[in-house]
C-alpha cells in the first residue's frame, strides 16, 4: 500500500511538472536539459552562464575569418537570415587567391589538380555539400544549390561540377601561379607531410546566429596539400565538418580531416551541448575523444569551434596555434584557442 501511494505521488508530481513545461513552452527535452544543468552549473559555481542569449553573431576559424566575419556581419547587421551570412562570409576567403586552403589559390593535391570540399546547413536542418570539385571558385555557393535545388545533401567529384555548370557557375582555372611553383618544389622529393598550423591548415568554417536566434553553419577548403587525388576530408562531411541544431547550436572543424571523420566531430560536439555541456566543455571532450581513439594524434593538429543558442562559444585543440575570429556586439575579434598539448604530453 505505501509503495503503491509514493508511486502515485511521483506520478502526480510528474504530471504536475510536464504541464508546467507545456505551460511555459518549455517543451522540448533539449531546452530542459539545458536549463536545468544550467543551474547545476550555476550552483557549483563552475561555469559562468549567459542568461539572455546574445545575438547576431558570427564565428569562424583562423585569421581569416576577420574579413569573413565581416561580409557575415553585413548581412547579419541588417536582419538577414544566418545562412545568407555564413555563405557571404566563406566566398571571401574562397575567393582570396592568398589563402591557399581555400578556394582560388588553394594548394593543389600530388598531381596538380586544385580540388575542393565545402558544405552548408541551414536552421531547419537542410544541407547540402560538395566534394572533390574542380574549376568552381566558390563551391560553398554550389553545396547551397545542392541544398535548394536537388533531393540530395551530397554531390562529388565530375557529376557536381556538371551540375554546378547546369546552376551557371562559370568554370575557371584555379591554380595560381604560386600555388603550381611550391607544388613544382615539392614534386622533387614528393615527401608527404601534413604541416601542423602551417598554411595547410586553414580551412574557414563559419556559424552564425542571426537576429531571430536562427543558427547555420558552413565550411570550405581546398583540403590538404598534395593529397591523393580524389581525397576528400571532412570539410564536406555533415557532422564531421559541420553540424549544426537549430535546438543546440553548432560546431565546425579544421585541421587533419581524418581525425574529425573517424570520430564525427562536429555532430559529437552539438549532441554534448544538447546534453547540458557548455560549448568550452563540448570541444574539450570531443578532443580527448580523438586523443583516445587516434593513436598517432600528437602528429597532427585538429580545432574545433562551437556556440549554442546562448552565443556562448568554445574552441579548443591539439597543438597550439588554432585561432578564431568572433564577431559579436559590433565587435570583431581575433582570439586564440586553448589547447590539448600542455601539460598532457
Ligand atoms: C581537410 N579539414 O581537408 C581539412 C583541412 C583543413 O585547415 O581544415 N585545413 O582535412
Amino acid at each position: 500500500m505505501i509503495v503503491r501511494d509514493k508511486i502515485m505521488q511521483k506520478l502526480k508530481s510528474m504530471n504536475s511538472r510536464r504541464n508546467f513545461l507545456k505551460k511555459t513552452g518549455l517543451v522540448s527535452l533539449g531546452v530542459v536539459a539545458a536549463a536545468s544543468c544550467k543551474n547545476i552549473a550555476k550552483e557549483e559555481g563552475k561555469t559562468k552562464r549567459l542568461v539572455t542569449p546574445v545575438k547576431p553573431l558570427a564565428l569562424s576559424t583562423w585569421r581569416n575569418g576577420i574579413p569573413a566575419n565581416e561580409a557575415a556581419w553585413e548581412v547579419l547587421k541588417n536582419g538577414g537570415r544566418a545562412l545568407d551570412a555564413v555563405e557571404a562570409g566563406v566566398m571571401v576567403v574562397e575567393g582570396d587567391p592568398n589563402d591557399m586552403s581555400v578556394g582560388y589559390g588553394g594548394r593543389p593535391d600530388r598531381d596538380g589538380i586544385v580540388t575542393l570540399d565545402a558544405c552548408i546547413m541551414d536552421e531547419h536542418g537542410n544541407c547540402g555539400s560538395v566534394a572533390a570539385i574542380e574549376n568552381i571558385k566558390h563551391p560553398i555557393s554550389v553545396a547551397r544549390k545542392v541544398m535548394e535545388e536537388t533531393p540530395h545533401v551530397m554531390l562529388a567529384g565530375d557529376g557536381a561540377l556538371q551540375f554546378a555548370l547546369e546552376q551557371g557557375f562559370k568554370k575557371e582555372n584555379l591554380l595560381t601561379d604560386k600555388a603550381r611553383k611550391e607544388w613544382e618544389e615539392w614534386r622533387k622529393t614528393s615527401d608527404y607531410k601534413p604541416l601542423i598550423n602551417i598554411e595547410n591548415h586553414d580551412t574557414i568554417g563559419m556559424l552564425a546566429i542571426d537576429q531571430k536566434g536562427d543558427i547555420s553553419g558552413s565550411c570550405t577548403t581546398s583540403g590538404l596539400a598534395y593529397k591523393m587525388h580524389g581525397r576528400v576530408g571532412d570539410s564536406p562531411i555533415i557532422g564531421a565538418g559541420m553540424f549544426c541544431d537549430n535546438e543546440v547550436g553548432g560546431a565546425v572543424a579544421t585541421g587533419m580531416g581524418e581525425m574529425m571523420m573517424k570520430t564525427l566531430g562536429s555532430f559529437l560536439i552539438v549532441e554534448f551541448m544538447r546534453q547540458g555541456r557548455t560549448p568550452q566543455e563540448a570541444v574539450e571532450e570531443a578532443i580527448r575523444r580523438i586523443v583516445k581513439k587516434v593513436p598517432d594524434y600528437q602528429k597532427f593538429q585538429t580545432g574545433y569551434l562551437a556556440v549554442n543558442k546562448e552565443g556562448e562559444v568554445g574552441a579548443y585543440c591539439i597543438h597550439k596555434g588554432f585561432n578564431y575570429a568572433l564577431y559579436v556586439n559590433g565587435e570583431n575579434k581575433l582570439i586564440d584557442s586553448d589547447y590539448y598539448l600542455k601539460g598532457n604530453k
